[in-house]
């Protein structure tokens, strides 16, 4: 295993549940896309090295934090994925309401757990600054798109589980 961006998240695919049978939307935010794209490269080699196959795979845009609940919407309303994974960069010192934004972002994703019954996972940096952002995007914090993809082959698999269904 070997990820593009340096990445120091702990995640063995081999002890990891086949990701082969499962399909996976990804929100990415366009804002502060030199961060969201790296989490984007990271989450989708995290889905491929677990086995989900390439064409099971969905990126869509939106263009800031604040619309990641939309467009993971969008997905659950028309595309046939088992989970979401949202990708953003919410950085304190340039966003004024930096708190308005990530409790919206935060409460919108898990509402959508609640209201479609599969997982929405929430893949956002929440950071003072750009270098701390950059340090969880690919450096020395490992990067957050790796976690979150791997947070959600996990809930697939145990919701999977759970309604009795063949991973
Ligand atoms: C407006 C704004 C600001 C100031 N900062 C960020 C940020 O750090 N990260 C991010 O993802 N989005 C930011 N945005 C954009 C908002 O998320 C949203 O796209 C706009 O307010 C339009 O709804």
């Amino acid at each position: 295993m070997s990820y593009s961006y340096k990445d120091l998240t702990d995640i063995d695919p081999s002890s990891m549940p086949s990701a082969e049978k499962m399909s996976f939307g990804i929100v990415v935010s366009e804002w502060n896309s030199e961060v969201t794209d790296v989490l984007y490269i990271g989450a989708e080699e995290t889905l491929l090295d677990c086995g989900c196959k390439p064409e099971n795979i969905f990126r869509h845009n939106v263009p800031g934090s604040f619309e990641l609940p939309a467009g993971a919407l969008f997905f659950a309303e028309y595309h046939n994925v088992d989970a979401v994974i949202c990708l953003g960069c919410v950085i304190q010192g340039e966003t004024p309401h930096f708190q308005f934004i990530c409790s919206a972002v935060a409460q919108g994703i898990l509402n959508l757990c609640f209201q479609y019954k599969k997982p929405f996972i929430f893949g956002v940096l929440t950071t003072n600054t750009m270098e701390q952002a950059l340090a969880r995007s690919g450096g020395e914090h490992g990067n957050k798109g790796v976690e979150a993809a791997a947070t959600a082959i996990n809930m697939v698999a145990l919701q999977k589980e759970m309604q009795g269904r063949k991973i």
